[in-house]
């Protein structure tokens, strides 16, 4: 048994997320973590609301509300929803809490202590028709490396090069649109990243088992140019975490806060720390080398997107500190998912949303889909035939199907019991060798994050299932050789127990009706022998509700319209 720390990339607090969102980070991580507590391992799962920064600042306004209370109204519609896609964190916290404001203070002075911070009087865009600074995300314009033309200030999201808002081309202000925009004066702090390039480029040479995604934009952010760049970690903003150094005001800083990206990985820490005080655990066991968390497994899941401030500025915020924090282990980072040849757009409304997901189907639907077509090598695109295709096939007829028939013939002809008579035979030594085989696949393919060839090894393992089915045919064995089609049946009950805990990690809420209705043990099974055992002649159990209904062609066709966006 191992210790694992899990955390999902922390989602902005200004909206309901879409489809893609929620398999770039959320999603996968929630497999992970099921997986390895499936397994007997020791998890802490992390995920919070990212409520800072300019972003939650404009979402407030646009609804009216005062920035405080939209962020605890969404926060709570965020976690609402997670808990509706069975997203399984021990904790959902929230970067405006209390503690985190303690422990981004705390790095901030620790860094100042260590000479590893800057201030910079600097030349900052002011919008006269806004009447105020436009930091970041408040400032588009053209990306000065790759020239896309809707770079915002912070990052491009083009070439993901991490920008300052003075960077860009042709600036506007994202508020107004107006380039009645000026230069003045301003002074910030700046995170002397350059100092710590050496200590960073080792780190990640050393992380040869990472996957190529994270580390060659990793190293594209660390070689090219001029290299890794300082970093302004305050901004000009109302809302978000005053600047102090430790629990010191800082002389000059008065007035300003420090930049979302600063505090957004903190909180992985800080909600740790929220869990602590809510529930009497010890938070500093799963972050603190000195304090028992020299033996945590530290896995991070996200987009590409935010790769660089993962591999570059954050660890540069720990290892700066010079305190004894637990470092990311493992990064696991993916590609995008699009929608019908094209974005997922929040303005436009293109494409499924969370909530609207939930309303039209239930969450395991989407959970096989998006993580059976996870963007891991490349980015994947959603479309409707698709999902139709693979929900009716995967999932009813392949699964579904399988228990149903199993479930209803045992009962006709046995009654709701694990029937005792007869002894396996050769095809049921070929089906546990080809389980076993799958299985121990399957296995590797979890612990290596492989989520595709998991979820494709898994839907081998149900097929495996089906295929036994078909060829032993218990209805037509039954007519002439009643035990054999006991044991047939028996093999039959006992593989729905098998899949009601290893299918878990992906559809957790039909597993959890295949569980009951078996009512199996749900341990993780030791060997395909042994799973095939499981269930003793004589255990009851129930015929569970049909698991899975087919989507219709007349479904597909009106989601597919309501979904388009306005500019389909
Ligand atoms: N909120 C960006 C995003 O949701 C940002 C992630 C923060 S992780 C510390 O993609
Ligand atoms: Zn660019």
């Amino acid at each position: 048994m191992a210790r694992h720390l899990i955390t999902s990339a922390i989602p902005y607090i200004n909206g309901i997320k879409h489809l893609g969102n929620l398999v770039g980070s959320q999603l996968p991580a929630d497999l992970y973590a099921r997986y390895l507590r499936a397994r007997g391992h020791e998890v802490m799962f992390i995920c919070a609301t990212d409520e800072h920064g300019t972003p939650a600042e404009l979402a407030a306004k646009k609804a009216g509300l005062p920035v405080a209370e939209y962020c605890a109204q969404m926060h709570a519609t965020q976690a609402r929803l997670a808990e509706g896609f069975g997203l399984s964190f021990d904790h959902y916290g929230r970067s405006s809490s209390p503690q985190n404001h303690r422990l981004t203070q705390h790095f901030a002075g620790r860094l100042a202590d260590a000479g590893l911070i800057r201030e910079v009087t600097e030349k900052q865009i002011y919008s006269n028709a806004d009447g105020r600074f436009l930091p970041d995300r408040y400032i588009e314009g053209t990306c000065p490396n790759c020239g896309y033309d809707k770079a915002r200030g912070d990052q491009c999201e083009n070439c993901t090069k991490q920008l300052d808002p003075t960077d860009l081309i042709e600036p506007r202000s994202a508020i107004s649109g107006s380039t009645d925009l000026e230069v003045r004066e301003t002074k910030h702090l700046y995170l002397r990243q350059s100092a710590l390039k050496d200590q960073i480029a080792e780190w990640i040479d050393s992380k040869t088992d990472w996957p190529l995604l994270t580390t060659s934009i990793a190293r594209k952010w660390l070689n090219d140019g001029d290299g890794l760049q300082d970093r302004g970690i305050t901004r000009d903003l109302d809302w978000g975490i005053p600047v102090k150094r430790g629990d010191a005001e800082w002389p000059g800083m008065e007035g300003k806060v420090f930049y979302v990206w600063f505090d957004a990985p903190i909180e992985y820490i800080a909600a740790t720390a929220e869990w602590a005080d809510a529930t009497g655990g010890d938070w500093q066991r799963w972050w603190r080398t000195d304090k028992g968390a020299e033996d945590v497994t530290y896995t991070q899941f996200m987009g590409k997107d935010n790769v660089p401030f993962h591999t570059l500025s954050f660890p540069a915020t720990i290892m700066g500190s010079g305190e004894p924090w637990k470092l990311v282990d493992y990064i696991k980072s993916f590609n995008y998912l699009t929608y019908d040849g094209g974005q997922f757009s929040t303005s436009q409304g293109r494409g499924v949303f969370m909530d609207h997901a939930l309303e039209i189907l239930p969450a395991d639907y989407w959970r096989w889909w998006l993580l059976s077509h996870a963007p891991e090598s490349g980015d994947s695109e959603f479309t409707w035939e698709n999902f139709q295709q693979s929900v009716n096939k995967d999932l009813a007829d392949v699964l579904g199907n399988f228990v149903s028939r199993i479930t209803k013939f045992c009962r006709s002809k046995f009654g709701e019991t694990v029937p005792e008579a007869g002894e396996p035979g050769a095809a049921e030594a070929e089906l546990e060798a080809a389980l076993q085989a799958r299985l121990t696949a399957y296995e590797q393919f979890m612990d290596a994050m492989e989520i595709r060839k998991a979820a494709g090894e898994l839907r081998a393992i149900w097929v495996l299932g089906n295929e036994y089915l078909q060829a032993a045919a218990p209805w037509a064995t039954f007519k002439e050789d009643e035990a054999r089609a006991a044991m047939q049946v028996r093999t039959g009950l006992n593989l729905i127990a098998l899949y009601a805990v290893i299918s878990a990690p992906f559809i957790p809420f039909a597993a959890k009706t295949m569980r009951e209705a078996m009512d199996a043990p749900g341990e993780w099974p030791s060997s395909a022998a042994d799973a095939l055992r499981a269930l003793p002649p004589g255990h009851g159990f129930t015929v569970p509700d049909n698991l899975f209904t087919k989507i219709t062609d007349e479904q597909r066709e009106s989601w597919a319209e309501r979904f388009k966006g306005v500019r389909a």
